[in-house]
């Protein structure tokens, strides 16, 4: 901690200055390069895909039941973000501030994984997250993706609202807020000791009424998959409308407490990531503009739409706004 306080002001990790689009089409070019390369040798697989054969998944005790049905009204007809290159284009910062985290994950052991529900509620829980997922219907969902960054993707994630765990735990009347704590792993994730100035383990939150909204689920896999690592296995949050640092990977702890909670992006910089966070392309990063935002695979360009096009489902939890 004392070595971010004394950072200068305005202070950011570099990968969040690189500009994305100069470091996307390099790998880009690099990776049709590998590609041509092997389709000699294995005739014509993955060939005109950007990135590849899709890393494994880390299924084990998580694989039962795939792929889950995807859920009425959830299926957008929008054409889904290419897997191959979803699951190789994360942000991680556990592994590495670079994107590719899948290189990185192969020491990352998501099973057996505890998991505590607990805070300001009438009956807290401590479970493997195995156990959570079997007691709980899975349905897949396609979503809108969009990172602070300005890069954005379509993925189907498969998991449950977060509205069904809440029910379960009875939160009291005194929680407003819900805290997320995420898994630092030092011997299996080597971006922490890499980067000791960030305030470890990777946090986040919500307030009670966002955690209970139809919309934001407890994601467990993607692409018709259990979570492959790079993803935050064995289990996250996603909170479509909200930049993509609100949506926490491999969670071990959730919290429900009275007051607002820092989040670890607001104890580095308050002023770039504040706690609400909704997509907003009217309110430009200090750095940058959010008008646009970059499709991960195609590289097309689209409009950035207010709350990441969910305004209709969302718009009513910020009545000022
Ligand atoms: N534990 C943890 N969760 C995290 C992050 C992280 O570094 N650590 N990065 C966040 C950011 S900035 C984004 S954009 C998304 C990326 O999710 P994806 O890699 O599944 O696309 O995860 C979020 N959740
Ligand atoms: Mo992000």
């Amino acid at each position: 901690m004392a070595s971010v306080i004394v950072r200068p002001a305005g202070w950011i990790p570099e990968r969040h200055v690189t500009p994305e689009s100069v470091f996307w089409n390099r790998r880009r070019v690099v990776k049709s390069l590998g590609l041509a390369g092997l389709s000699g040798l294995v005739a014509g697989v993955g060939v005109g895909r950007v990135g590849g054969a899709p890393a494994p998944s880390a299924a084990g005790p998580y694989a039962k039941g795939y792929p889950h049905a995807r859920a009425a009204g959830f299926d957008p007809g929008w054409s889904l973000t290419d897997e191959a290159v979803a699951s190789k284009y994360n942000n991680f910062y556990e592994f590495t501030l670079s994107k590719d985290v899948y290189k990185r994950v192969a020491k990352f052991e998501t099973a057996p994984w505890k998991l505590e529900v607990g805070g300001l509620v009438e009956s807290p829980l401590t479970l493997d997250a195995a156990e959570l997922i079997d007691g709980m219907a899975l349905e897949e969902r396609v979503y809108r993706f969009r990172c602070v960054e300005a890069w954005a993707m379509i993925v189907p994630w498969t998991g449950f609202p977060l509205a069904k765990l809440v029910e379960r735990v009875k939160p009291k009347p005194e929680a407003r807020f819900v805290r997320f704590v995420t898994a630092a792993k030092r011997d299996e994730m080597p971006g922490i000791a890499e980067n000791p100035e960030y305030p470890w383990p990777y946090f986040e939150g919500l307030r009670l009424d966002e955690a209970l909204h139809p919309l934001t689920m407890v994601v467990t896999g993607v692409y018709g998959k259990p979570l492959p690592r790079q993803f935050g296995a064995p289990i996250r949050v996603v909170v479509p409308w909200k930049y993509g640092y609100k949506s926490p990977k491999s969670i071990v702890k959730i919290e429900f407490v009275a007051n607002q909670p820092k989040t670890f992006w607001e104890t580095l910089i308050p002023r770039e990531y504040p706690f609400e966070s909704n997509v907003d392309p009217g309110v430009p990063h200090p750095r940058w503009s959010q008008a646009t935002e970059r499709m991960i695979d195609t590289g097309d360009r689209v409009k950035t739409k207010k709350y990441n096009g969910y305004a209709e489902q969302v718009a009513r939890l910020y009545p000022s706004a």
